[in-house]
């Protein structure tokens, strides 16, 4: 395996960074994942786009300008041969000594960029419907860490996933410090009821996978709201679906041990699913 690190391709065992840079020891950094269909990168520009404005927020700079960060990830996915892909891109703030002060780093943001495969659930689990709980660890609000910031500090989603995890679950839906539902860990979360599709307005990461089914929903002319959504409406919605460009689009049948309209996938959630991959077709960079 090929990674792109600062400049050039370098083998997988020689890809090493140091453990002074603040990325390791603070998480001090950004990243993004993306997903490449049939030698189609995936909105691309959106994901640059995100990446960018993560890092003007925190101030970090990226050396690269937004083109030759788009030709490091297609050349990082030609050198891997690879024409469905997983892409990591990781920003650090560089190396630094040990304490917080951003000023100490060098001024050199590390720049990585890995192309591999990513499975996040289990492949049954997009037929028959995944289930998912919510927990007691809240989502961060946008006076604290801002959960619009792809920052490489996941430590409050983590935690939420250890949650669910210790009660046997593969997902967990976090809320606010109100109680209105904000997203899963790694995924925006929909509703359907009455044939209206629902989804957080805020709270949440503008999730780029979120974006392309509100931009199905347009299309079709399903009518959406991006409204405040609590527990009670997620247990009484007939249709309910996760996106991430990690967990695509998977359908969720039960939420708490309630079940989710009729325990099955449902009719609009499939149809979106089918959408969605004859985006992926057509909607991308090719390379
Ligand atoms: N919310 C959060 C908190 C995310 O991390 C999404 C929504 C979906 O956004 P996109 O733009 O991908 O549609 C994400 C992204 C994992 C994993 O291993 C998940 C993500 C990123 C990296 C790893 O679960 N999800």
């Amino acid at each position: 395996m090929k990674v792109y690190l600062n400049g050039q391709l370098v083998d997988k065992k020689d890809a090493n960074i140091s453990i002074f840079d603040h990325g390791f020891l603070y998480g001090d950094g950004a990243f993004e994942g993306i997903r490449s269909y049939g030698s189609f990168v995936f909105r691309l520009k959106e994901h640059i786009d995100r990446l960018y404005e993560t890092c003007h927020s925190m101030m970090i700079d990226i050396s690269l300008t937004k083109k030759q960060m788009e030709k490091a990830i297609l050349d990082t996915l030609k050198a891997n041969k690879l024409k469905d892909a997983y892409i990591r891109v990781i920003i650090t703030r560089g190396v630094g000594d040990l304490g917080l002060d951003p000023r100490k780093c060098n001024g050199n943001a590390s720049i990585i960029v890995i192309a591999d495969k990513i499975t996040l659930y289990p492949k049954e689990l997009y037929k028959k419907g995944m289930e998912i709980i919510t927990v007691p660890t809240l989502q961060n609000g946008p006076n604290a860490l801002n959960p619009q910031l792809k920052s490489l500090n996941y430590l409050n989603n983590i935690m939420a996933k250890v949650e669910a995890s210790n009660a046997g679950y593969n997902e967990a839906i976090m809320m606010d410090d109100q109680g209105y539902v904000t997203e899963c860990t790694g995924d925006n979360i929909f509703l359907i009821k009455n044939g209206i599709l629902s989804t957080p307005v805020q709270g949440h990461l503008k999730g780029i996978t979120r974006q392309a089914v509100l931009d199905i929903a347009k299309k079709t002319k399903v009518e959406i709201r991006e409204s405040f959504i609590t527990r009670h409406e997620v247990y009484i919605a007939d249709e309910c679906f996760l996106t991430g460009t990690a967990a695509e689009v998977i359908p969720i049948v039960k939420v708490d041990g309630r079940t989710i309209g009729s325990g099955k996938p449902g009719k609009l959630t499939l149809d979106f699913i089918d959408k969605f991959h004859a985006l992926t077709k057509k909607d991308g960079v090719k390379y």
